[in-house]
């Protein structure tokens, strides 16, 4: 979230397209909402950009304290920083840097942190399944979750944050490459994509564009937008990505 000041010639590595977007910490705008007290919240992917989801980091600037967001939206909020207090019927559970929370559409719940603390919040409008009940709440670290290889290929490691099963209508993952692992081909998909770079870096191929990108950087991917990711350097590159999933593309009545 801290911008590093290249931007005094104009310039940023940002870059808002058709079907993409690369969001990248020098061009970061930080604004506060009255429905998130004490924090600073920059927006990297909302439906302004044409994203049918909203992605943003929340900074506790002062005591946060948050609530649900609304009957019809779940909310994941990974912990980037300091301590989040996270209150439900259930009881308060304290999660700490790279634990997460996956909450339902409707689950009441509210969210407390001292100053310094920071989310990855993502949030969306639940699209449910005739007959089937909504997903439970998840409670996670990222470090308790398996991993496995990409379509056999061991140096490209992918963990499903959430768990599966026809009520969930989307998937949260983290993607993990050697130096040198790639995406296999340029995919072309209707689901579309929310990105955060974790560690290292490589390029990003989005439409017709080749992008470096690092640790920091936050991609949209827009229905059908091409892409694909080889890593470049001597660590590995780690991305968290969203994506809508599990739901037909023709809507049924
Ligand atoms: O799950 C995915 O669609 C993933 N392989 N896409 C990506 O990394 N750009
Ligand atoms: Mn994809």
């Amino acid at each position: 979230m801290k911008a590093t000041m290249m931007n005094t010639l104009g310039l940023t590595r940002s870059r808002i397209a058709q079907r993409h977007a690369l969001i990248t910490p020098d061009s970061h705008e930080m604004v506060t909402l009255p429905d998130w007290a004490g924090a600073g919240l920059v927006h990297l992917v909302t439906p302004q950009t044409g994203a049918g989801f909203s992605l943003f980091l929340a900074r506790a600037q002062d005591a946060l304290c948050v609530s649900q967001c609304g009957a019809m939206h779940e909310r994941f909020v990974l912990v980037r920083d300091g301590q989040v207090g996270i209150d439900t019927q259930c009881g308060r559970k304290t999660l700490h840097k790279d634990d997460y929370a996956f909450l339902p559409a409707g689950y009441a719940h509210t969210l407390s942190a001292d100053a310094g603390a920071e989310l990855l919040v993502l949030e969306r409008p639940y699209v449910p399944k005739a007959d089937t009940p909504a997903p439970a709440a998840h409670f996670a670290a990222i470090g308790a979750v398996p991993s496995a290889p990409l379509k056999g290929d061991a140096r490209l490691q992918v963990q499903k944050l959430l768990p599966e099963g026809p009520e969930w209508d989307m998937e949260i993952n983290t993607m993990t490459f050697e130096p040198g692992a790639s995406l296999p081909y340029v995919e072309t998909h209707f689901m579309e994509h929310g990105l955060v770079m974790l560690d290292g870096g490589g390029i990003y191929r989005l439409e017709d564009d080749w992008y470096p990108v690092t640790a920091g950087d936050t991609i949209w991917m827009g229905a059908y937008c091409p892409q694909w990711f080889g890593a470049i350097g001597r660590e590995n590159a780690r991305y968290l990505i969203y994506k809508n999933w599990n739901r037909d593309p023709l809507p049924r009545a």
